[in-house]
């Protein structure tokens, strides 16, 4: 054998022969990444490469984004609407009146049965921003229903809590530049280098030419754990008990910029006393963390100039997800660092449009941060769209979280579910699987037929996907980013904005109020929307042209502004009552399924960075799925010895919902009480996990609940693999 780079061929890349390359923003996860897509001559999409000059990526792409292109090929797409009378029937291939008359014809005679909040709509963070602003018009001003709500109950719905219950308002303040800015940086259950591959790029850029500590808080070893200064392995669930025990720290030793807090924030003295019981020697013996870390840790970061903290689903998957946020946010306002370069306190977003949704599909309230509760904004939108200001509910309806209950209490007789999958993704499947059952009338609107909530079906509407429809995204740092059309969607697949105003038709109030059909004018209408006094969510400055020149723009950008802002809250100014930032005094109460003896393991869940979710996309791009196709669990090589478990063996385990059978993959990076298990699989992770709501966010606990080992037949394991929808 010869080995040594002499006697190797140079690397040659295939000429795609690509002869125009089509802009768009990445339409995997909340990072934004500026693409050029590359088409041949035959108008087929052969190549992704990042843009140059980005602000975002520079360039650059992650493994998901480097194949993005092939998305165009994959098989169990949608090409015709279907219907059927009962689920577990055929489906019949129908044409789109047929489809959008029986749906409308649905909705309308359930809603006059059993009153308007029988129907429910479960949308997500995937579509464009323009089709969510039309499906909030069509839910909230023409069907009329108050359970309108999104996928990112079970992701962002803490973020946005604890944002408004500090800030008093969602929207994160901060931006990616400030990893240049920073003299510290602290991240809360964020596994940055797989889950936001080019963030996590630029911040290594960033220490390469700098270097300031990293402090990673995660209760396995991750890839971003390795990389850090610091790694704290808390126990799992008790973040806000560190967060108090900082917080302690520095006040104890005079640490905090009080100029700051007196100037700006509110309920100093009730945090206060609130953090004084979380003396470091306390907390530790909750979160896990020895006493004099805590210590150099608080001191390390209220000393730096200026300090950041990030955090995603470790924070926001708990029961106490939102009172976690707000703990970074105390944390950040007692040090000074909001609004200040390299000081912010952010949470980095999940899905490619989790803050479109946010922003502008009304699931929470009304377009562009508006609120069913304030007066002014009920009249401002009601006014605008034309309709009856009373039509509007007094205040928001049921979250995701709570919409699948209520279908079990027969209160909700008819749900639509657009562009998310929650047979897979929900916690608890077998409770959700007997829920969707009950269901008189469901409609599942999705680009892929194969999609496992299809079964449960009664009419499947195909949407069309990421290249098939031009509109905009916004990233992690509120930069608004343009996807333009470059290929056709597959048969009779429709873009999703299309599909609202179709139905919009079908409704008497809906042909009363315009629906604009072309993105570019949906999305003037929006910046109209936008303006305002005070307003940070402002993107009347924008065009769908502007924002391709320049890759990108940060709201908020106001009418006659050059360019769009990077941070928020500079000026110390915070959207609440007395224009000051609250702290909260938040105490921990233990509420957890923890292990015992029946069930000795923690288990955790998350993600890989080949896969996107319940893989309707990764799993059919074979140069993604082949790194791991097979259901698998992290799990400590102690632990398995002791269990009598062998690597690459199956085993299935069991918590108090039901089973899943999975591969066992022996790694340090799990302690030895965890099992952590990607949340990619259908019949895995969500047929085991509990998911208990955080009280304010309604945002499931998916990262704790208490699981145990039992062997399995190894050939009968590889059998039921091999049947269970492995694509
Ligand atoms: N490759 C890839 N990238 C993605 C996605 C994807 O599916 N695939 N999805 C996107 C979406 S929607 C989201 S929301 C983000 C999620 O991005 P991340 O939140 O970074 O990913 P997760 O793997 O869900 O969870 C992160 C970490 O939380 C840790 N954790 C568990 N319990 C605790 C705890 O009690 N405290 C702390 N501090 N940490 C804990 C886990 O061990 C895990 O390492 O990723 C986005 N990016
Ligand atoms: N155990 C466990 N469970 C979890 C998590 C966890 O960490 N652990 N994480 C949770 C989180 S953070 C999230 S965000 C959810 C994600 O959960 P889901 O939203 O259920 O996951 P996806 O697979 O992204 O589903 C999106 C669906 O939309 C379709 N789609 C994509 N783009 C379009 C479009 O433009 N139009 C239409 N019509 N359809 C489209 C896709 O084909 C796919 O079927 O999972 C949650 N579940
Ligand atoms: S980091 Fe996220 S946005 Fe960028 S290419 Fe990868 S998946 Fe796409
Ligand atoms: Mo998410």
């Amino acid at each position: 054998m010869i080995f040594g780079r002499k006697h190797r061929k140079p690397i040659t890349i295939a000429d795609k022969k690509v002869v125009e390359w089509k802009y768009a923003v990445c339409g995997y996860c909340s990072t934004g990444c500026s693409i050029e897509v590359g088409l041949n001559d035959a108008g087929k999409p052969v190549a992704s490469r990042g843009k140059g000059n980005a602000p975002v990526n520079q360039g650059k792409l992650c493994i998901k984004g480097i194949f993005e292109h092939e998305l165009s090929t994959t098989s169990g797409r949608g090409t015709e609407p279907l219907m059927r009378d009962r689920i577990y029937q055929d489906f019949a291939p129908v044409d789109w009146d047929t489809a959008l008359d029986h749906t409308a014809a649905e909705f309308k005679r359930i809603q006059e049965k059993y009153g308007r909040d029988s129907v429910a709509v479960v949308s997500t963070g995937q579509l464009l921003t323009e089709e969510f602003y039309t499906l909030g018009k069509l839910v909230r001003g023409v069907i009329g229903t108050n359970q309108y709500d999104g996928n990112t109950t079970l992701c962002m719905a803490s973020a946005v809590s604890g944002y408004k219950r500090s800030f008093g308002a969602d929207g994160p303040p901060g931006c990616y530049e400030d990893f240049e800015h920073t003299h510290c940086l602290m991240a809360f259950g964020s596994n940055l280098p797989e889950q936001h591959p080019i963030i996590y790029w630029r911040l290594k850029e960033a220490l390469e030419k700098r270097k300031f500590p990293l402090i990673v808080v995660d209760p396995r070893v991750t890839m971003f754990a390795q990389f850090a200064d610091i790694h704290l392995p808390i126990t799992p669930g008790t973040d806000l008990v560190l967060l108090n025990a900082l917080a302690h720290v520095i006040l104890k030793e005079g640490l905090q910029d009080q100029r700051y807090i007196d100037a700006h924030c509110s309920g100093f003295d009730e945090l206060a006393a609130t953090v004084e019981k979380y003396d470091p020697i306390t907390a530790s013996r909750i979160c896990g963390i020895d006493p004099d870390t805590i210590r150099h840790v608080a001191r390390i970061y209220a000393k730096a100039p200026s300090a950041m903290s990030i955090w995603t689903m470790g924070i926001n998957q708990s029961t106490h997800g939102t009172d976690g946020v707000c703990g970074i946010n105390n944390l950040n306002l007692i040090t000074g660092n909001i609004g200040v370069p390299g000081g912010t306190s952010m949470s980095i977003t999940g899905q490619c449009n989790a803050m479109g949704t946010r922003e502008w599909s009304s699931c929470s309230g009304l377009p562009g941060y508006r609120m069913l509760e304030k007066p002014e904004h009920r009249k401002e939108v009601a006014e605008f769209w034309g309709v009856d200001e009373d039509f509007f509910p007094p205040k928001r309806g049921l979250q995701q979280t709570d919409i699948f209950p209520a279908i079990e209490s027969g209160e909700i007789k008819a749900l639509w579910i657009v562009a998310t999958n929650p047979l897979t993704s929900m916690p608890n499947q077998p409770r959700i699987k007997k829920a969707l059952e009950k269901l008189e009338f469901m409609v599942v609107q999705d680009g892929y037929r194969d999609c496992e909530t299809v079964d449960y079906a009664h009419v499947y509407l195909p949407g069309a996907l990421w290249g098939e429809k031009e509109g905009v995204q916004t990233n992690t740092e509120r930069r608004v980013n343009l996807v333009r059309k470059f290929v056709e969607p597959p048969g009779n697949a429709k873009p999703d904005h299309w599909i609202f105003t179709q139905l919009a038709k079908r409704f008497e109030r809906g042909r009363a109020i315009p629906f604009p059909e072309s993105s570019s004018d949906i999305f003037d209408e929006m910046k109209q929307l936008s303006k305002g006094e005070g307003r940070n969510l402002d993107i009347s400055g924008m065009s769908h042209d502007l924002i391709e020149q320049q890759r990108g723009i940060q709201w908020p950008m106001r009418e006659g502004d050059q360019t769009g802002n990077p941070r928020l809250y500079s000026d110390g100014v915070f959207p609440t009552a007395n224009g000051k930032a609250n702290l909260l005094a938040m105490d921990y109460i233990e509420d957890n399924e923890v292990p015992d003896t029946s069930y000795p393991f923690w288990m955790n869940s998350g993600r890989v960075v080949e896969h996107f979710h319940t893989r309707t996309k990764t799993g059919k791009i074979g140069n993604l799925n082949k790194f791991s196709p097979t259901p698998y669990m992290e799990i400590n090589p102690d632990s398995a010895k002791e269990f009598g478990v062998e690597h690459q063996k199956y085993v299935r385990l069991v918590s108090r919902r039901g089973d899943a059978v999975v591969m066992a993959q022996l790694t340090q990076r799990v302690p030895r009480n965890m099992l952590f298990i990607p949340m990619h699989y259908h019949d895995c992770v969500n047929r085991l996990s509990l998911g208990l709501l955080d009280p304010y966010s309604r945002q499931p606990a998916f990262k704790q609940c208490a699981v145990r080992i039992e062997h399995v037949d190894q050939r009968e394991a590889a059998r039921l693999n091999v049947e269970r929808r492995a694509f």
